[in-house]
């Protein structure tokens, strides 16, 4: 009978779910000042129906870290909560004629249950969702420390506007001019609304990524570093004929101003409208309305064929006094530097492509033995030798811009500046599940912050249905009794703010209430979150790599500013896991091209599962789950079963008096996954416990069940698999007659003298007489020390370059070498 038939894997899991859920092993202790601390963090699920494969791999792949300090002994806070505000929640209520709440707590609990199943290691009583109110209260009394330090205001502008969702979207939720959501093209409207000044910590959001250099991927912080966009270069002024202020525009390249032949102004910029002249005006009008239907992409493309209008009015260049025609232009946008440019087509692609097709002037400045571009259309925008430039002449691009500026610094007429490309954060948003934006709109008073004793500014739970129906405006606007309240401040009639945040904002801060999640005198206990953060380790997908974590980091550093912590950075590490795709696409119901997660588990079981997320290669890998074998995960996983019902030696035998080859191994394997787990390529520490688990084997085939070195190696075993297959290891653990939970088992430690490979000596014979001795493994292959033999110096000297006619070798011991005579 084969042992294989005991191990049921979904009984086991039945059995240890139900014991865990008495034992409660995970529960962070909050009381404990003596052990070290560590703080294990996932990205949050959002609860848009029940968990999926990639929940699946990410949480798999974030339990790991969590299960390996438990059984380091470290006081481990690993929690769990729930993103619940969102747009998905209130178009299910509108087609089901329910309220938002009802879908998203529904959907809440299907996914708790799921995971007490997949069983990562959870603090269960920590438990948060950002739509509860006690949570957003502290949503809500953050925006107004934001508020008062002057970093929430509202303003008048243009903004991203998704006709299908009916809202605004922030510049980092159009992608390639849609809506990041629903792909609707985005639409320009002018709107009054609520913003975040993030571009006030760019500097820093930018310096401080020092601190995660070799900590989170390299490619996440370009991508950070690509979405601040730092550039420097200067301001420069010029006069416009007939108007008396002069015009400032940026440039990275004032190296190249004598080669500036003309300038160009953001057709939907203020300056356009104000300076165009008389003639112009219609034409002007009319190719401005056709560029407020573009979008922003679309303007900065290199490729698209240049469009603009003559303005009629002419600049001067202020340091060759030539007259310089004005034009507008859609590649120019009104929204960076100052919305107009000094246009150098010799040196810059976009400049030139409109001067050929305008026929305006191309001046070459920057000598760099290319061809010259107003007769190859290309530009030059390498560095050089400056010409044609008067007192910068035959200086290279570094000492030319140092020169210049100081030029201009010394007239007046520009300075050194900085610019980036981040914007400040569109946070309001015209839709009903979100967290109210915590002011009141008073005709006498102006905006008006809702008291702090006033909050939370709760939802109304009376909408449903038709009422959360996408108008245009928010629809708390239309709920009379919700939006009409007194003010504040004078007591006369006022109106609530209507808009909500965006769910970033919900999300930017819920690893700090993790903390101390039922704290009821602020959003955090400052003590708590002293002890705990920042975070370990953050485990997520990459598609946060760049809004959701530069929210967060912008978060820290204001509750830095205003010293509710003592660090600057929230995640000291951060993995993003690839994601899990079918046949080399990505899985989507639609396509027919979906792994069922439900499924997966009923048929294989959690821990096949998790095995298998982890196994197939390290986390950032996308799994391609036509290419997993769960049937080789579920072999592995019965072997391990079928060794711990063989062990015979007792609990505590002395694995010094055990077979030291399996010994050798053992220590061998646990001080390879140790390293491995602890650099997160995990797929190899379970490469590194499958040979455990044949070596294992071997002995005991061998007779050796009772070998106390058997024992030691099934309980490094179960130990080690606990951090993969949970259900599984304790089972195992169980047979083993230890005591619940392996989860705080304590890891293995490897035994320094059991990993210094032992050698043998050989000897080596050249023509009978002994030349050579070598320190080889006793395991060496007959090929490998004849490879060795004759590779050493006195071997080949002792042969004088004579022909070898024979090589003997008998390993590890003997190697003998007879020369042609
Ligand atoms: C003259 C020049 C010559 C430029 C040259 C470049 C090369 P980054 O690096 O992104 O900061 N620019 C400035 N404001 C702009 C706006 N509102 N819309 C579109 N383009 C704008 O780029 C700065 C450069 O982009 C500036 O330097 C300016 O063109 C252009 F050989 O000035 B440059
Ligand atoms: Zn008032």
């Amino acid at each position: 009978m084969s042992s294989d038939e005991q191990y049921d894997p979904r009984a086991v899991q039945d059995k240890w779910q139900a014991r865990w859920a008495e034992l409660d092993p995970f529960k962070a202790d909050e009381g404990d000042a003596e052990r070290e601390r560590r703080y294990a963090l996932d990205m949050f699920p959002y609860p848009s129906g029940d968990l999926h494969m990639g929940h699946a791999e990410a949480y798999a792949i974030g339990d790991v870290p969590a299960r390996y300090w438990n059984q380091r002994g470290y006081n481990v806070l690993h929690p769990i909560g729930w993103d619940s505000f969102g747009l998905p929640a209130e178009n299910a209520a509108i087609k089901r004629d329910s309220h938002p709440a009802e879908w998203t707590y529904a959907n809440i609990e299907t996914q708790a249950g799921s995971f007490q199943r997949y069983a990562p290691s959870f603090d269960w009583s920590r438990r948060l969702h950002t739509s509860d109110p006690e949570y957003y209260r502290w949503t809500q009394w953050l925006f107004l420390r934001f508020y008062e330090r002057g970093l929430a205001y509202r303003k008048g502008g243009q903004v991203n506007w998704c006709p299908n969702d009916q809202t605004v979207l922030a510049n980092e939720q159009v992608v390639a001019g849609r809506c990041e959501r629903c792909g609707a093209l985005v639409e320009k409207r002018v709107l009054t609304q609520w913003y975040f000044k993030i571009t006030e910590y760019a500097d820093r959001l930018l310096a401080d990524m020092e601190q995660l250099e070799g900590a989170w991927p390299e490619r996440i912080l370009l991508m950070q570093r690509n979405w601040i966009g730092r550039s420097t270069g200067a301001d420069v002024d010029f006069e416009i004929e007939g108007r008396a202020e002069p015009v400032t525009v940026y440039t990275t390249r004032p190296d190249t101003l004598y080669g500036a032949t003309f300038m160009v102004v953001a057709a939907d910029a203020a300056l356009a409208e104000e300076i165009v002249a008389p003639e112009q005006r219609a034409a002007f009008e009319a190719y401005r309305e056709e560029v407020s239907r573009e979008s922003e992409i679309e303007r900065m493309s290199t490729e698209r064929e240049k469009t603009g209008v003559f303005l009629g009015r002419y600049a001067v260049n202020p340091v060759t006094g030539e007259r310089m025609p004005v034009w507008a232009s859609d590649y120019v946008l009104a929204g960076y530097g100052h919305g107009a440019i000094m246009a150098v087509p010799a040196h810059d692609q976009r400049d030139l492509d409109f001067a050929l097709k305008f026929g305006l002037p191309v001046r070459v400045v920057v000598h760099t033995g290319e061809a010259d571009p107003g007769e190859t259309g290309v530009a030059t925008a390498g560095d050089g030798e400056i010409v044609n430039s008067g007192p910068i002449d035959g200086l290279g691009k570094a000492d030319a811009i140092e020169r210049i500026i100081g030029i201009l610094a010394e007239r007046g007429t520009g300075k050194a500046a900085v610019n980036f490309r981040l914007r400040d954060w569109l946070v309001s948003r015209q839709r009903f599940w979100g967290c109210p934006i915590p002011i009141v709109h008073c005709p006498a008073c102006g905006e008006v912050p809702v008291p702090d004793d006033q909050l939370p500014v709760k939802l109304p739970d009376d909408l449903r249905g038709a009422d959360l129906a996408p108008k245009g405006t928010s629809p708390l606007a239309a709920a009379e009794d919700w939006v009409n309240v007194d003010c504040p401040k004078c007591g006369g009639a006022a109106k609530r703010d209507s808009d909500t945040m965006d769910t970033f904002v919900d999300s930017s801060w819920y690893y700090f209430r993790y903390c101390s999640p039922r704290y009821e005198d602020g959003p955090f206990d400052v003590e708590a979150v002293r002890r705990w953060m920042p975070v370990d380790q953050y485990t997520g997908g990459v598609e946060h790599a760049i809004l959701h974590l530069l929210y967060s980091r912008f978060f820290t550093k204001v509750l830095y500013d205003m010293g509710m912590v003592d660090f600057t950075e929230p995640f000291t590490r951060l993995v993003n896991q690839g994601q899990v795709i079918l046949n080399g696409k990505a899985m989507s119901k639609s396509l027919g091209n979906m792994v069922d997660l439900g499924e997966q588990i009923s048929e294989f079981g959690v821990d096949v599962v998790r095995l298998a997320m982890l196994f197939s290669g390290p986390p950032e890998d996308d799994i391609d789950w036509a290419d997993v074998s769960p049937h080789g995960m579920a072999k592995f996983l019965s072997r391990v079963h079928r060794i711990a019902t063989e062990v015979t030696a007792p609990v505590g035998a002395d694995p010094a008096t055990g077979d030291r080859a399996l010994r050798r191994a053992t220590h061998r394997a646990v001080d390879e996954a140790t390293t491995m787990v602890e650099t997160s390529r995990f797929n190899v520490a379970i490469a590194r416990i499958m040979e455990l688990v044949t070596a294992t084997r071997k002995t005991i085939d061998a007779g050796g069940a009772g070998d106390p070195a058997v024992r030691e190696a099934a309980e490094a075993i179960a130990v080690m698999v606990s951090l993969f297959a949970p259900y599984t290891a304790e089972e195992v653990w169980e047979l083993l007659d230890r005591k619940a939970p392996v989860a705080k088992a304590g890891w293995p430690e490897a035994d320094p003298a059991l990993l210094v490979e032992e050698s043998v000596t050989c000897v080596v014979q050249v023509a009978g007489k002994v030349r050579e001795r070598l320190e080889v493994p006793p395991g060496i292959a007959a090929e490998e020390l004849e490879r060795q033999a004759l590779a050493s110096a006195k071997v080949r000297e002792a042969l004088g370059g004579a022909e070898i006619a024979k090589v003997i070798v008998r390993a590890p011991k003997i190697v003998n070498i007879v020369p042609k005579r």
